[in-house]
């Protein structure tokens, strides 16, 4: 089975140091606890980096290894081309979390790079946003795989 990549941006290592009235009080190590559990025996690749050159690179390894990529960007969601250029050569599924609402926020955050290429965005759920991102995420996969409309189109002889 191919790893769901949760990868995370700069100043996320911080989680629930600060500003907590915005990104509450979980921490990060909390976050990847939250995310393994609900993946269950699904693999994760949990990271975080305050490097857009890593990552980039994090991004490249998912290109190679992964089935799907749920990213907090972070402030790289509003900056970076580069990541754009990276998560459009990926195949699978790519879903865009934010803890707080983006939208709410002042303009500067309204326009994300990142959402070009995101399959789905999510923004303002909190930290249990990982959580609902993670069972998003493998819906999606199997969805890709053809899991969903298997199942469905098995089922529909008894929906009739
Ligand atoms: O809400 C999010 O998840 C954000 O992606 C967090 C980013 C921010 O630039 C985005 O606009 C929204 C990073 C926030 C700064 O990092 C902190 C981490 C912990 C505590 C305080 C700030």
């Amino acid at each position: 089975m191919k790893p769901l990549y949760v990868l995370n941006g700069p100043n996320l290592n911080r989680l629930g140091q600060r500003e907590p009235h915005i990104y509450g009080t979980t921490t990060l190590a909390e976050v990847e606890a939250l995310c393994r559990a609900t993946a269950g025996a699904w693999p994760v690749v949990f990271r975080q980096t305050n490097s857009e050159e890593t990552l980039i690179e994090l991004v490249h390894e998912a290109i190679d290894e992964g089935a799907g990529i749920l990213i907090n960007p972070a402030a790289f969601t509003f900056t970076s081309l580069a990541l754009l250029d990276a998560l459009k050569m990926f195949d699978g599924p790519v879903i865009e979390l934010h803890i707080s609402n983006i939208h709410k926020r002042e303009p500067i955050y309204h326009r994300s790079y990142v959402s070009m290429r995101a399959d789905a965005v999510m923004a303002g759920f909190g930290a249990q946003g990982y959580a609902m991102g993670i069972s998003a995420l493998i819906a999606l996969v199997g969805k890709n795989a053809g899991g969903v409309e298997k199942a469905i189109s098995a089922a529909k002889p008894r929906i009739s």
